[in-house]
This record gives structure tokens, sequence and C-alpha cells, in this order.
């Protein structure tokens, strides 16, 4: 495949000289697409994911009053970014009208990444697009990463967190989307592999889940820590809490009107998907309907062996065993 055709983040072609001088004294390692990472304050890295890596820490200026959607790759981002937008829009746009955002762009287009989108080329990027308050950003960076340039700054970050075996299939068949390759059983096993040791794309999988989970106990203020399987459970209650947290919860005539049903329906992966935007746009070279697939929690039953989902469960009752968090 073209390199060029790849996603941006996951080459390595945006690296300024100091980057390239980092990296050559950086653990390294090649994952099972041939793609290059290095293990950077104790998190792995695509070359260019960590140019915006390096961008954003020198040059994020944050507001009080911005929110930054934070989660590992294939753990409920699109669905916890579709979700914020509409919990802030609803008193702009009503979450049925036909002008709601979330009908004309997919929820990446409207939330970028600090790392992968905004800060990708440059440590002080044109912000211009981002006047309103509050400014919505995401990453998938641990919050270790961004807690220097945080610092002081009381701005609201919302973590989506999954459990570990739907994680590591949605990322399998998502990545051979992508690369336009079949889905293959060693391909798989080569990701299990790699996950199991950490040593994948912003990895460790327990590190990153742990930097959040303890951030959410230490200032749960301004960490709110909320799980993908969760939000499935008990959708009312999960969009209340994140209603709440970012200081914008619902009314009682709102929850008497259906405003909780309706964002929960526009921003279910039923009617997100079935959005001409969303069927046929693209973003980061990424075409939006990859973003979407079944959404089930357990579906990685159908992939898995046993011997690979005992592995991951030991795995991670270990890694998280005194944390308070389990699966
Ligand atoms: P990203 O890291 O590339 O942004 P992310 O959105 O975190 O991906 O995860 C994708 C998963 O969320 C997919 O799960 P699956 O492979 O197990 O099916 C996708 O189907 C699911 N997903 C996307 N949108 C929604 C939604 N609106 N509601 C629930 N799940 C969703």
């Amino acid at each position: 495949m073209d390199p060029k055709e790849l996603p941006p983040n996951v080459r390595d072609d945006k690296i300024s000289e100091e980057t390239k001088k980092l990296i050559s004294s950086l653990p390294s390692h090649t994952d099972s697409q041939g793609q290059k990472l290095c293990k950077y304050q104790g998190c792995w890295y695509y070359y260019n994911t960590l140019q915006g890596v390096l961008n954003f820490q020198s040059g994020f200026q944050p507001q009080d009053t911005d929110i930054i959607l934070a989660s590992y790759p294939k753990s409920g981002t699109t669905w916890l970014k579709a979700l914020t937008v509409a919990l802030l829009g609803r008193s702009k746009n009503h979450s049925s009208s036909n002008d709601h955002p979330l009908l004309y762009d997919n929820p990446h287009g409207i939330v970028p990444f600090l790392e992968i989108d905004v800060y990708h080329e440059s440590s002080s990027p044109n912000l211009d697009n981002f006047s309103a308050t509050p400014r919505l950003f995401s990453t998938h960076m641990p919050l270790h990463a961004m807690q220097e340039t945080l610092k002081q700054s009381p701005c609201k970050i919302v973590y989506v967190c999954r459990n570990l075996k739907d994680t590591l299939v949605s990322t399998w068949l998502f990545a051979c989307a992508i690369f336009k390759i079949e889905p293959t059983r060693s391909i798989l096993d080569s990701m299990f592999k790699s996950l199991c040791n950490g040593t994948i794309f912003y990895g460790p999988f327990w590190d990153h889940l742990l930097s959040y989970w303890r951030g959410s106990f230490k200032d749960p203020k301004h960490v709110l820590f909320m799980r993908y399987e969760e939000m499935k459970a008990e959708p009312h209650e999960q969009i209340k809490r994140h209603a709440d947290f970012l200081g914008c919860p619902f009314t009682k005539q709102e929850e008497e009107s259906g405003v909780v049903d309706k964002i929960l329906d526009l921003c279910s992966l039923r009617n997100l998907s079935s959005l001409e935007v969303n069927k046929t746009g693209k973003v980061n070279n990424v075409d939006h309907k990859n973003f979407f697939r079944k959404g089930e929690v357990g579906d990685s039953k159908n992939y898995l062996t046993t011997e690979m989902e005992n592995k991951i469960d030991m795995i991670i009752q270990e890694k998280l065993q005194s944390s308070g968090l389990n699966f």
C-alpha cells in the first residue's frame, strides 16, 4: 500500500531533526503492519504521533473551559465525541433538528485529536476554528503525557475505557480495514502478542487505563472515568453522569420532554452509521464508515480462542490488582 494512503499519524514523514535525535535514544519496535513505534514517557507511539505529542506538550495553552475527550483507541471514542457534541449543543441545536452538526460531519471531524490533528504538524497551529467556548478536543494520549501541559488548568477530561478483549478485536478489524488487508488469524495473533507485552500503539493498555482511573480519584471534578459497557447497559444513567460532570445537567423539563432519549438516539451507532456523511466521507485517510461496526459488548468471543481470553484475563487481573478497577 502507498504510504501516502495511510493515516498521517501512523507514518514517519513529519519528524523534525530534534525528534529524530530523540527517537534514536528511545526503545523502538516494529508492529505487525511494519510500522515503527517508539516508547516515550512510558507510552508507545508511531513516529508522526510522537511528533504531535511533543508539539502538543510544548505548545498547547489550555483555557479554563476546555474539554478533552480521552480514550485508548477503539474504546468508544466516536460515541463519546458524538454524545458530548450533542450534550453541549443542546441549547443551540435541538437534537432532532435538521441542522445538527452530527448530521453533516463525522464526530472525528467535529472533535479533532490534539496530537493527531491539531498539533500534528506544529506546536503553534492556527486555532481559529476553536474560537467558541468550551473548546472541545480529543486525545489517545495517557493522562501522564498531558499532566505537565495541563498543570494548574481546571479543564475537564472525560475518559472512556472498554474491556481489552473487545478493544483488541475492534483494533484488529479496524487496522485491517484501513490497511486494506484481509483480517487474518496471523495478524490477530501478532496484535494479541503486542497487546499482551504492552508494545502496541498507545500501550501498555493497563498503564493508559490506570493513569485516568487514578486521575479520576485524585481529581474527580476534572477527570471523569466512563466505561463503554456501562454506557451500553445503562445509557440514561451514564449520559446524566456525563452531563452533570460537564456542568450542563438535564433539567426536569428536558427529561420529561424526552431530550435524553433524543440525544441517545441521535448518537446511536444505528443512526450515525446510517447518515450519508458517515457512509461516504473520510478523515485522515480513514473512511468514516470504518468507525462503525457492531458495537457489541462481548463480540470478541466470536474471534478469540479460550487461551487468548484466559491470558488477557490473567494479565488484566495482575496489572489492575489493588487498583480497585476490574473487568
Ligand atoms: P477510534 O479509536 O478509531 O476512534 P472508537 O470509536 O474508539 O474508535 O471505537 C470503535 C468502536 O466503537 C467500534 O466497536 P466494534 O469494532 O466492537 O464494533 C464501533 O462499532 C463502536 N462504535 C462507534 N460508534 C458507536 C456508537 N455510536 N455507539 C456505540 N458504539 C459505537
